[in-house]
Parts: C-alpha cells; structure tokens; sequence
C-alpha cells in the first residue's frame, strides 16, 4: 500500500521461512484471528504468493478448533501448537465474549474462497445464524453469551456497549454483507436492526454542547460514557449509509450518515479538548461540561477507532475537515507518543510529561497509521466504498465479487 516493496518480500521470505505455529501455546482465537489470519490473507489478496496462503492455512486449521462447541459458537481460546484444548478463558468466568464470537467471519471466509474448503466459511457463518435466531428484538445485545455444553447459547447479563467487548459484531454484520457481494441478507437485516437500537436506545447528546454518544447499558440503566473504542461506528454507520439498499438518499441512510458525523466530531473532541490533543481510553458525561477524562482510565493506548472513522467519512462525504483533524491527531501523537524506536502507550494524556510507556501494540501499525497514510493518499488502489473490505484490524481484501 505504500510502496515498500523490498520490506514486504523480506517480511514474505520470513513468513515462508521461519514462521512456525507448532510451538505455540494458548492463544487467543479473537486477537490471533484478526491480526495474523486477518494479515496473511490480506498479504495473499494483495500478492498472490503461495507463502501467505500456506501459512494462513496451517493457522486456520488449527484456530478452526475453536468451532468444537455443541452450538457452533467458538471457545474463546485454544492451544495453536497442538490444534487442541479449546475453551473459554477463565476471566471470562464462562460465557464467551459477544465481540469475540463474531469477528472470525471476514477472515474463516476469505479463507474458504482461497483455499477452496467451504467447510471453513460454513463453520464461521453458522455463529450468525445461531445469533440471529436468539438476538433480543431491538438488535441490542448483551456483552456476554453463556455456550459450554448446551446447544442454544443465551445471553447473560444485560451490558450492552459498542466499545469493549461488543464492538466489532455490529461491524461485522455490514462487513460480511459487503463482502459476500451484498448477497447475503441475513446479515444486512441484522445490521439495520441494531442500528435502529443504537439510535432508539445508545444515542444521546451532552450538556451544554449536544455532543452525540453512544452510552454503554448497564442493569436496563444508562451508563453515561463512551470507550475510545466506539469511535469505529462514524465510519461503519457512513458505509452502511453509502451501501444502504435502499438507496443513499432515503430517510435511514440519511439518518445514518448523520449519526456518523456527530459521533466522530465528538471523538474529533475527545482528542482537541485534551492539553495533549490525544484522547483518553474512555470518556464519561457528566451534566454541565460536556465530558471529562476519568481518573479511572487516562490512559491512551494508540488506538485507530477514531482516525479509521475520519478515513471513511472523507471516502464517504470527501470533506477536507476529516484531513484537518487527521493532521491534528497525527501531530499529537509525533509529540507525544513518539520514541526512539518506536512508539509508546501514554499513561495519562493528562500528565504526559512522564512520557511513553515501553509498549506498542501491533494494531498502531496495522491499523492508526495505516487509516492515517490512507487518508492522505490521493491514488491509492484501495478503494474501501466499492472494491475492498477491511477486517477489524485493518487488513483490506477484496470483496468476492471484485
Ligand atoms: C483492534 O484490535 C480491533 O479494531 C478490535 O476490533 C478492537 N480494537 C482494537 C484496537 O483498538
């Protein structure tokens, strides 16, 4: 995507060489899914070398063990070097994590098509169709889904949130649609209905600026903040917008499209109110003063959310503000975040004169800088409205029908 064609055949020889699965042990089936299989497809879409499908391959046979529940729904984690002893994490205290059941999708079905083994896609698929059937009425659904040894899971608990550990389902109802050629509407259906509760029931506005949010739900009450993490809904709500079927003009779509504004000037907020210009992992609104940070979590942990939203309402509406605020947010973490060899966590975006921490999480590269270059690049073959889908952590591949 950037050119650097010497590095990626260097990084494609170490792949072919020296990646190994076999001495693995517990993995996470989520993390590994989306940022190894999700890359080594995204590597093999862009160049068709055997060596990323290879490995790709030898991973997703091993993390498909995850599926060996009576339901269908995946255990959170297995062991990769023996292919075996799928369960769910013991923080977890048992139920399985509702982000974590649906964002396998993208990547189980590119495999499928690349390999030519259906059964990969149809193992991945069936978590919707379990979904679908015991989604509660509103689209909205708890963070937690109870699945060890029965056959119909349920939902536990009543957290609701489109930051942690909800996140990425809702992105992956549209995802899977675009990806499938827009054939699928099962997954559109479930898409447009939990936008709807996102608007009737998670959309609200602060005081004295009306900034709009969504609110987390905790025990059937409003739980007034918003995680960092939610700032992904600006651009999944404008490509849900520019791809609704019934049509870009039509009240939904308008709506939409709308919400998706609103919400990223406020994540756009979250960064500018700060001293440092970065935003805190989550915000609370409190009556009077918009948001504060909490003391609880000041901390930023290089997070893409917001800057993967400027990158699709510019796409999306082509308005230069989303480049201004790119800019912006790019300067302030050059500042702050930047060391010697890489780039660090802030602890408190409220006290940065202690400096970065001595961690970086891979999903700065694979996700904040890359939605950063991709803002600013007037010519890139990446065409995210039409050709391309992203996975959650920003690996695009080309939808099938492209
Ligand atoms: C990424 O790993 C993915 O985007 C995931 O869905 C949740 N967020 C992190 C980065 O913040």
């Amino acid at each position: 995507l950037m050119g650097m064609r010497d590095e990626f055949w260097e990084a494609r020889d170490w792949v072919r060489d020296q990646l190994d699965h076999d001495h693995v042990g517990m993995v996470s089936v989520f993390e590994t899914t989306i940022r190894s299989l999700g890359g080594l497809l995204a590597a093999y879409d862009w160049s068709a070398d055997p060596a990323f499908l290879d490995r790709a391959e030898d991973l997703g046979s091993r993390l498909a063990e995850a599926f060996s529940s009576p339901s269908g729904l995946p255990f959170g984690q297995v062991h990769l070097g023996k292919a075996c002893c799928a369960h769910n994490p013991s923080w977890s205290k048992g139920p399985a994590i509702l982000s974590e059941v649906g964002t396998l999708q993208l990547e189980f079905r590119s495999l499928a098509r690349a390999t030519g083994k259906p059964e990969y896609a149809r193992r991945a698929e069936r978590v919707f169709e379990v979904l679908d059937t015991i989604m509660p009425e509103d689209g909205l659904m708890p963070l937690r889904v109870q699945m060890n040894g029965i056959q119909t899971p349920i939902f536990s608990g009543r957290e609701i949130s489109l930051g942690a550990m909800g996140d990425s389902i809702y992105e992956y109802m549209l995802k899977i649609w675009l990806q499938g050629g827009r054939k699928e509407p099962m997954y559109r259906a479930m898409y447009d209905r939990s936008m709807q509760g996102v608007h009737d029931e998670l959309l609200k506005r602060s005081s004295p600026a009306g900034l709009a949010y969504f609110a987390d739900l905790k025990y059937g009450g409003i739980e007034p903040k918003m995680d960092h993490l939610a700032c992904f809904m600006g651009g999944l709500l404008a490509l849900g917008a520019h791809s609704d079927p019934l049509g870009m003009d039509g009240p939904r779509a308008r709506r939409d499209l709308e919400t998706a504004k609103a919400v990223t000037y406020t994540c756009y907020q979250m960064y500018a109110r700060t001293e440092v210009g970065i935003s805190s992992e989550y915000v609370e609104f409190v009556g009077g003063d918009d948001f504060k940070v909490p003391s609880r979590a000041p901390h930023y942990l290089l997070r893409p959310e917001a800057v993967e939203s400027f990158f699709i309402l510019h796409q999306v509406t082509g308005d230069p503000i989303y480049r201004e605020w790119g800019w912006e947010v790019f300067q302030s973490i050059e500042r702050y975040c930047r060391t010697k060899f890489g780039y660090g966590h802030l602890r408190d975006v409220r006290r940065p004169s202690a400096g970065p921490d001595d961690q970086m999480e891979s999903f700065f590269l694979a996700e904040t800088l890359k939605y950063l270059y991709l803002l600013f690049d007037p010519d890139s073959e990446v065409d995210v409205l039409s050709k391309h889908v992203f996975n959650t952590e920003a690996h695009p591949t080309r939808i099938f029908d492209s």
